[in-house]
C-alpha cells in the first residue's frame, strides 16, 4: 500500500550510468552478477527505521523540521501502524531486501518497560504481515537501552541492579521478537555503557556487569534456538564521554577476557571508527583479521566536526577499499550494509529521503564493481603475496609455528636487504581503479 506522503514517488528503477533522474539508480542494478552473485546478494542493504521513520529532524538547538505525520502522536498504536505502512512503502519503492529496528522505533511510545513490552506485542503481528506481504527481511533487531532517563547511568553497567533487570527485560523481548521474525543478527550497541566521570565510576565492577549481561543473552539465545549472529557495535563516545566498546581492538580484548569471543562478532559503523580516531577501512580490516567481522552500519562523519554526524556515504574510493576487504574475505555471511545514516535537518522534502538512499546505494554498487576489478586483476594480491613471500619457506614457517627458540633463531641470520614499500605505486593504482 502506498502511503500518502510517498504517493508521487515511483518505484526506483535502474536506468544506467548516464541517467540524470535523481529518483533512479545509476549503478545499483539489483540482479547484475558480479563475481558469481547479484549486487543485491552482495550488498544485503537494509534501511534503518530510527533515522528514516522515527526521527523528526530535531537537533540539540532546534525542534523537529520534517513532515512525518505519524510522529505527531507518538503514544498512539494507530500512529505506529501508519509508520509501518509508510516504512514498508519506502522499502518497497527502493527495492530493499532488509530493514533494521529498535523496539522503541516500531512500537508506540511507552513510559515504562512493561508498557513498551505490551506495545511491542501489539505491533508484532502487523509487522509479520508486512514483512511477508512485501518479502522484506530483518537484517537485525536491537533494544534501545539509551534514550529513557532510567538508562542515564548505563543499562547493563548501571550502579542500580533494577536498571540491569529492566535492560534484561527489553533485550529478552527484542531477542525473542528478532527470532520470531527470522532476523539474521541481533545488535548490541552500548550507548551508555561507559562513564562521564571516573569520580563516580568503578570500571572493574561495570565491566563485570556488562560481561554478565552478555553471557545471559548468549544463554537465552541458545535456549530459544535463535540462529542469528550476536553483534556488538563499537563506538568510543557520544553520548557518554567514554564507552567501554570503544573500537574493534578494545571489544576483542574485552570478549577474550570474559571468554565471550566465540559467541559475538562485530557490527562496524563508519562514523564510529572515525570518531575513535581510526579509519573505517582499518576497523573493517582489523575485524576481518581477528575473525570477528559481522556487519556494517554505513554512514560517514564530517572531517570538520568531531561528532557522529551520521551522513550518507558518498566516497567511492573509500567504499571500494572496504568492499575489496569484504570480498577478499568471502563476502558478508549474516551481515549486510545497514544505512544508519540520517538526512541533514534542512532536507525537508520527501524526495530527499529517497535521494539520500539512492545515492548511498549507488556509491556502494559502483564500489563493488570497482572492487571486483581489483580482485580480478590480482595486482594488489600479487603485490602482497610477493611482499610476504619469504615467510613461505620452510625455515620461516618453522620459526612462525614455534619450532625454534629465541636462541635457535639468532644462531643464523643475515643482514636483511631493505625494500621499497611502494605506497605511491599502490595509491596510484587505486586512484586509477576508482
Ligand atoms: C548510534 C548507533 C545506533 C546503533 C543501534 O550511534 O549507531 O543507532 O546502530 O542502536
Ligand atoms: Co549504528
Amino acid at each position: 500500500m502506498t502511503h500518502k506522503i510517498f504517493k508521487h514517488i515511483p518505484a526506483i528503477e535502474y536506468r544506467g550510468e548516464d541517467n540524470d533522474n535523481p529518483l533512479a539508480y545509476n549503478w545499483y542494478d539489483a540482479e547484475r552478477i558480479i563475481l558469481g552473485k547479484s549486487l543485491k546478494e552482495h550488498l544485503r542493504f537494509a534501511i534503518c527505521y530510527w533515522h528514516s521513520f522515527n526521527w523528526v529532524g530535531n537537533d540539540v538547538f532546534g525542534e523537529g523540521a520534517f513532515n512525518r505525520p505519524w510522529l505527531s502522536n507518538p503514544k498512539s498504536h494507530q500512529a505506529a501502524l501508519e509508520k509501518l505502512d509508510a516504512a514498508f512503502d519506502f522499502f518497497n519503492k527502493l527495492g530493499a531486501p532488509f530493514f533494521c529496528f529498535h523496539d522503541v522505533d516500531i512500537a508506540a511510545k511507552a513510559d515504562t518497560v512493561g508498557e513498551l513490552s505490551e506495545n511491542l506485542k501489539k505491533i508484532s503481528d502487523p509487522l509479520i504481515e508486512k514483512m511477508k506481504e512485501n518479502n522484506i527481511q530483518l537484517l537485525w533487531g536491537t533494544a534501545n537501552l539509551f534514550s529513557h532517563p532510567r538508562y542515564m547511568a548505563g543499562a547493563a553497567t548501571n550502579p542500580d541492579p533494577e536498571v540491569f533487570k529492566c535492560a534484561a527485560y527489553q533485550v529478552k523481548n527484542m531477542l525473542e521478537l528478532t527470532h520470531q521474525l527470522d532476523g539474521k543478527n541481533y545488535v548490541l550497541w552500548g550507548g551508555r555503557e561507559g562513564y562521564d566521570t571516573l569520580l563516580n565510576t568503578d570500571i572493574k565492577q561495570e565491566l563485570d556487569q556488562y560481561a554478565r549481561f552478555l553471557s545471559l543473552i548468549i544463554d537465552h539465545k541458545e535456549k530459544i534456538g535463535f540462529k542469528g549472529q550476536l553483534l556488538i557495535e563499537p563506538k568510543p563516545c557520544e553520548p557518554t564521554k567514554h564507552q567501554y566498546d570503544r573500537d574493534v581492538s578494545t571489544v576483542i580484548a574485552f570478549l577474550e577476557k570474559y571468554d565471550l569471543i566465540d559467541s559475538i562478532k562485530l557490527n562496524i559503523e563508519a562514523n564510529h571508527a572515525t570518531l575513535a580516531g581510526l579509519s573505517f577501512e582499518h576497523e573493517v580490516a582489523n575485524a576481518i583479521a581477528y575473525d570477528v567481522f559481522g556487519s556494517i552500519d554505513i554512514n560517514r562523519g564530517d572531517p570538520q566536526n568531531g561528532w557522529d554526524t551520521d551522513q550518507f556515504n558518498n566516497d567511492c574510493k573509500e567504499m571500494t577499499l572496504i568492499l575489496t576487504h569484504i570480498l577478499m574475505d568471502g563476502g558478508f555471511k549474516s551481515g549486510g550494509f545497514n544505512f544508519d545514516a540520517k538526512l541533514r535537518r534542512q532536507s525537508i522534502d520527501v524526495e530527499d529521503l529517497f535521494i539520500a538512499h539512492i545515492g548511498g546505494l549507488d556509491v556502494l554498487a559502483k564500489a563493488l564493481i570497482n572492487a571486483s576489478h581489483i580482485i580480478e586483476d590480482k595486482f594488489l594480491e600479487s603485490f602482497k603475496n610477493e611482499r610476504y613471500k619469504a615467510w613461505n619457506n620452510k625455515e620461516s614457517q618453522d620459526m612462525l609455528s614455534g619450532k625454534f627458540s629465541l636462541e635457535d633463531i639468532v644462531e643464523n641470520f643475515n643482514e636483511p636487504k631493505i625494500r621499497s614499500g611502494k605506497q605511491e605505486l599502490l595509491e596510484k593504482y587505486i586512484s586509477i581503479k576508482t
